[in-house]
């Protein structure tokens, strides 16, 4: 039963997004946006969930599922990974290209039709949802937010994280992520990971470290990332020139984690 639930949502998911008119950049072109979605699914009750309220994971503000929604049972998250026209037009090294920074506000935009669609479609199968990043209590202070997607895609079995902080999934790590909550039981992806950092080499094998040389203001180094240094520069160096459209992620193009999970090369 849940198996064809599953199924429906995947299929009618993946079909919203590649037939939707809004996934192509109006002002380059109709160049496409997306690739077909990765979906995974986490049970609520997922200790997982719990964890992440630790300091050293996201923090004691993160909300759980069933605070976004009571009667909340599982969690829908999905990775929209860029295409190569978008990835390509970034591999440049300095200043983030114009499709790269259209993308990062039309490809939002139509993420968050992504978030109501699926809101829509889980309400018609007779469950409630909600998607905590379109609601009023969604908020992100001092640059951690609420409802930490990358963290909620690591538990819905999508992928782990690299150097550069990025989640890296089975279709690598450039692309943007979503979810939703609903009271609909659904079956949980397998995690084919046990640890939060799997899929990257220089985490794992002291190999490639090739993010750190990537980025503009050095914000990457063998300790990891520094959020305040990448978001200083894309405020003074891109938002600046081009607001409010804005961006960067040379760190996710040109690099082995780019399109693919490269443990497994
Ligand atoms: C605030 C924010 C920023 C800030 C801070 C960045 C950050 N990574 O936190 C700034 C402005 C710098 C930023 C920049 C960018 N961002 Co941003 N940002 C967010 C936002 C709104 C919240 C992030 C958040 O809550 N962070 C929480 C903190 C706690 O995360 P953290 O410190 O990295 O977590 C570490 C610890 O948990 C640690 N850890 C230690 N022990 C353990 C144990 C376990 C079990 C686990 C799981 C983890 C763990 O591992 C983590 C990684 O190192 C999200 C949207 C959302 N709602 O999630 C998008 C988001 C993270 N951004 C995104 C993107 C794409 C970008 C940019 C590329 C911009 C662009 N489009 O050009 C850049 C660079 C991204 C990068 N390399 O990280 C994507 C990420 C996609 C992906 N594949 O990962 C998101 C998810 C937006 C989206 N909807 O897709 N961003
Ligand atoms: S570029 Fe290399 S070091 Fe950086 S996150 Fe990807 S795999 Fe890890
Ligand atoms: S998004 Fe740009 S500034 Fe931020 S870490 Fe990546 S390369 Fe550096």
């Amino acid at each position: 039963m849940s198996e064809t639930l599953e199924k429906n949502i995947r299929i009618k998911l993946s079909e919203f997004i590649d037939l939707s008119l809004h996934n192509a950049l109006a002002a380059h072109g109709g160049m496409k946006m997306y690739d077909a979605p990765l979906i995974g699914i986490a049970t609520a009750e997922d200790p997982l969930f719990q964890q992440f309220r630790d300091p050293s994971i996201v923090g004691p503000g993160f909300i759980l599922p069933a605070e976004w929604l009571p009667g909340a049972k599982s969690v829908i998250s999905y990775f929209l990974p860029f295409t190569k026209e978008i990835r390509d037009t970034n591999r440049a090294p300095g200043l983030p290209s114009q499709e790269w920074i259209s993308a990062r506000i039309d490809g939002e935009a139509l993420n968050n039709e992504i978030r109501s669609f699926l809101v829509d479609l889980l309400k018609e199968m007779a469950a409630d949802a909600v998607a905590p990043c379109l609601d009023s209590r969604f908020q992100v202070v001092n640059r951690v937010s609420n409802w930490s997607e990358r963290h909620v895609a690591h538990a819905a079995g999508l992928g782990t994280f690299g150097l550069h902080r990025a989640l890296i999934t089975e279709k690598g790590s450039v692309g943007r992520l979503g979810s939703v909550v609903t009271t609909l039981a659904l079956k949980p992806t397998k995690r084919n990971y046990q640890k939060h950092d799997e899929y990257c080499l220089y985490l794992t094998q002291g190999k490639c470290g090739a993010c750190m040389q990537r980025c503009p203001p050095q914000a990457i180094t063998a300790k990891g990332k520094d959020h305040r240094i990448c978001e200083e520069y894309i405020g003074r160096e891109v938002l600046s020139r081009w607001a409010p459209r804005y961006g960067c992620a040379k760190c996710n193009v040109n690099v082995p984690c780019e399109f693919e999970n490269p443990v497994e090369l």
